[in-house]
């Protein structure tokens, strides 16, 4: 056999793959299913770096050991295509987003085919493809239809660099996550979908997912939801009254003062009594510039002003206490107002600490008594917000209706979905609220669908994140022309709990997961799909940084390229060694070392393959093989998989220092391995003289009797020469191995006509009969 060369056998292998189509997955009521799903990729220009496919390489493992395993394998992949980095770079280079975009696509595919992955690329699906966003555009309506999506003109997060409109979810500490300009707030005419209808599902249902308790936590947090109560406070002097939201009304003696957000409409109510009302009104403009994450944030000193003139009355012990206005008061949250018990409060202690307002010490009161006494009502509320849903931007799925002036706001007929995206002169952001796709006359005037008159489309277009909240049903049927997705297929791959195993960046924990989760839960309630959650078992994969500790980054000049990585030490050795670098979850810095190390490591696997031979079987390797088995199956299950790789390590060194290695359990550490090194150990398995792939074997079994040394393999050898083994409980004695071992046909058979002249046993090893 020739020495490992990576090059020859790795493009061998795949072509070999791709022309068998040994990864193609069809339903299949026979066997079980199991549905391995990454995260898809946005396809950048610069390509993949190191960090990239470390995900793709967990799953691809995973589904590998699944299928030889038994089960069928659903693992596909795509691409989430629609966003502003295309956009932007085709306004920079005057290239249509079209072209880039399946430029950058085809470069990514690339990337992954060199790296040895098992997808079924017939399923291949693109949301920018007008055959998938038509079905975007369909739930849309089907949402709109319901009632679930609506116009609305309030003040949203307006990014005024990217132009355009974003939802809560899409800032980072109150700044545009693209592109880190401070966000402002701004009345717009917007479509947004009522996802807080869903909050209690997509809160309660999260206790039977099998995920990490973090990304629950991050996802409890962000609907945030609480039990209280509203209690509404007497203003002197006025009929109206103040409503304030508590968690605690059992503070409520302890309230020192109360605050209302900036944007409170009491303060226009009570202007003639405010002293110091130019005062009061300023502090209002500026609030209104301030991003509502920056308001929040506790780090930050609170500031506010005393509204003087007014007195609002405790309605629990008809105390009188000072009204301020300070923006660590939110307007969409509760009812706009508090009251403030710096006693129990942090926020208030702050506050109150600042503007040298007392402290009150007092006890608690039972919750049901304060009720009772003010007349306040209990209630539950959130945190989550309805979903901003139109962007004023080019690249995107546009919205499929249609403004009438008579009719109002009317759907694009289904027939005439997908409604597609036209060819614009300038994808240039216009800044008018408009996207502009408003100023393409022909594309934008339309005979109304219902009367025929003079109508418009609408031109928004939904955010990167409409894509993804349902693709991993198109994987399931993706040319189907009739249908999101046929029921049958759907069920097959999907009920009872969904997905099987989803993996991704823990980035998405509240964006894209809480997205789908309602999507998904929509598409239950209409009868689409057959399980309430999309994504039952979920892993976060952690960041690999560069090898300087940094992240990865153009800027920094630290990026590695798979592509050179697979050049230098193969597509093996690279997925071995992400898989090897430490737990899976945790961030990790790269180290080129560390890929030439598990490249040594598949070259001692290459160089046992000459030391096989039949005949010879070595009982304490045995052992290990199966303990090896056990760990390796349990380890990739549980994603542990640098301890896996780190046992076949210790078993490959136990073959390195023994003399023989038996075929058996050569092809064991082959199997185990497979998921890892798949072209390496491939060519290595037909070396073994199998003929059908070792990705289409049957993944190996270990004795658990023998990994717990319960029982011991004992060599027998006859006539000078190893024949076969026997498993027997440890310590069995002499007389009775002799026993067992006679009444074997395959040590009979050599023993018949020469009885043995002397037989000599070495203790739970080996028996040899002397002839
Ligand atoms: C009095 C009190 C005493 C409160 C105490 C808390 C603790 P969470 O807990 O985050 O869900 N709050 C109510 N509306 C608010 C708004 N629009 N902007 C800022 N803060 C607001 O939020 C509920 C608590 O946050 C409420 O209960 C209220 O302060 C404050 F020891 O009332 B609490
Ligand atoms: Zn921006």
């Amino acid at each position: 056999m020739q020495s490992y060369n990576h090059k020859v056998i790795e493009r061998k292998w795949q072509k070999e793959w791709a022309d068998q189509c040994i990864y193609r997955t069809t339903e299949d009521p026979e066997r079980p299913k199991c549905y391995v799903l990454d995260m898809f990729p946005y396809p950048s220009g610069a390509g993949m770096h190191v960090g990239h496919p470390k995900g793709y390489v967990a799953t691809d493992i995973y589904s590998r050991m699944k299928r030889m395993q038994g089960m069928n394998v659903l693992h596909p992949m795509g691409w989430d295509a629609f966003g502003l980095p295309a956009e932007n770079y085709a306004i920079k280079n005057k290239l249509h987003p079209r072209a880039s975009t399946d430029l950058n696509i085809q470069n990514f595919k690339r990337q992954l085919e060199i790296m040895g992955m098992n997808y079924d690329w017939e399923r291949e699906v693109n949301t920018t493809d007008s055959s998938y966003y038509r079905w975007t555009q369909w739930i849309f309506l089907e949402m709109w239809k319901r009632g679930l999506a609506y116009e609305s003109q309030e003040p949203i997060n307006w990014c005024p660099s990217c132009k355009t409109g974003l939802a809560n979810e899409d800032l980072e500490d109150g700044k545009c996550e693209r592109c880190a300009s401070e966000v402002e707030q701004r009345p717009m005419r917007q479509w947004v979908l009522r996802i807080t209808n869903y909050a209690d599902r997509l809160l309660e249902d999260l206790e039977e997912l099998d995920w990490e308790e973090n990304i629950k936590e991050m996802q409890r947090n962000w609907i945030g939801r609480s039990e209280g109560a509203d209690i509404s406070f007497p203003i002197n002097g006025s009929a109206e009254r103040l409503t304030i939201y508590t968690t605690r009304p059992d503070t409520i003696d302890g309230v020192t003062y109360m605050v209302v957000a900036p944007e409170h409409p009491v303060l226009d109510k009570l202007v003639g009594m405010i002293l110091n009302k130019d005062e009061v009104l300023a502090y209002r403009d500026a609030a209104k510039k301030k991003a509502p994450l920056e308001r929040v944030a506790t780090q930050k000193r609170k500031t506010g002003i005393r509204v003087d003139g007014i007195e609002i009355e405790n309605p629990y012990n008809n105390e009188t206490i000072p009204l301020f206005i300070a923006d660590y008061v939110m307007m969409d949250y509760g009812t706009g107002a508090i009251m403030a018990v710096p006693e129990h409060d942090e926020r208030d202690r702050l506050f109150a600490e600042a503007m040298d307002i007392a402290f009150i010490a007092r006890p608690l009161v039972l919750i049901d008594t304060v009720i009772e006494r003010t007349g306040g009502t209990k209630v539950r509320r959130y945190k989550l917000r309805d979903w901003v849903f139109s962007r004023q931007r080019y690249w995107g799925e546009p919205i499929p209706l249609i403004h009438c002036e008579k009719c109002g706001v009317v759907a694009v007929p289904e027939s005439e979905l997908p409604v597609t995206l036209p060819s614009v002169a300038s994808y240039e952001p216009t800044g008018t609220g408009e996207s502009p796709l408003a100023s393409i006359e022909e594309w934008v005037n339309v005979s109304c669908p219902k009367c025929k008159g003079k109508a418009k489309r609408e031109t928004n277009t939904m955010p990167q994140w409409a894509g993804s909240c349902w693709y991993y049903l198109r994987y399931i049927d993706p040319k189907n022309s009739g249908a999101l997705v046929d029921k049958k297929k759907e069920s097959y791959w999907m009920a009872p709990l969904g997905v099987d195993m989803y993996v991704g960046g823990a980035e998405h924990a509240t964006r894209h997961l809480i997205y789908a989760r309602f999507w998904h839960k929509f598409l239950y309630d209409i009868g689409v799909v057959s399980s309430k959650e999309p994504f039952n078992k979920l892993w976060h994969v952690g960041l690999i940084l560069a090898e300087d500790g940094r992240k990865m980054s153009k800027r920094w000049g630290n990026v590695v390229d798979p592509n050179d990585v697979i050049e230098n030490v193969g597509a093996d050795a690279f997925r071995t060694y992400e898989m090897f670098m430490g737990p899976f979850a945790n961030e990790i810095p790269w180290s080129t070392d560390g890929t030439v190390g598990t490249r040594r490591f598949l070259e001692r696997v290459w160089r046992i393959s000459k030391r096989v031979e039949k005949g010879y079987s070595h009982s304490d390797l045995t052992r290990l093989v199966h303990k090896t088995t056990k760990k390796v199956t349990e380890d990739i299950e549980n994603f542990r998989f640098n301890t896996a790789v780190s046992a076949m390590m210790i078993l490959v060194n136990a073959m390195d220092e023994s003399e023989h290695v038996s075929p058996e359990n050569y092809r064991t550490l082959l199997q185990l391995l497979a998921p890892f090194a798949p072209h390496v150990t491939e060519e290595l398995w037909g070396g073994l003289g199998e003929n059908e792939s070792i990705h289409r074997s049957s993944w190996p079994r270990y004795n658990p009797d023998v990994i717990e040394d319960k029982k011991v393999i004992i060599v027998i050898q006859i006539a000078g020469k190893v024949r076969c083994q026997i498993s027997l409980p440890r310590d069995t004695a002499q007389t009775e191995v002799e026993k067992k071992v006679l009444a074997m046909p395959e040590a009979a058979k050599w023993l018949e006509r020469t009885p043995p002249k002397r037989i000599i046993y070495v203790a739970n090893k080996l028996i040899n009969f002397v002839v």
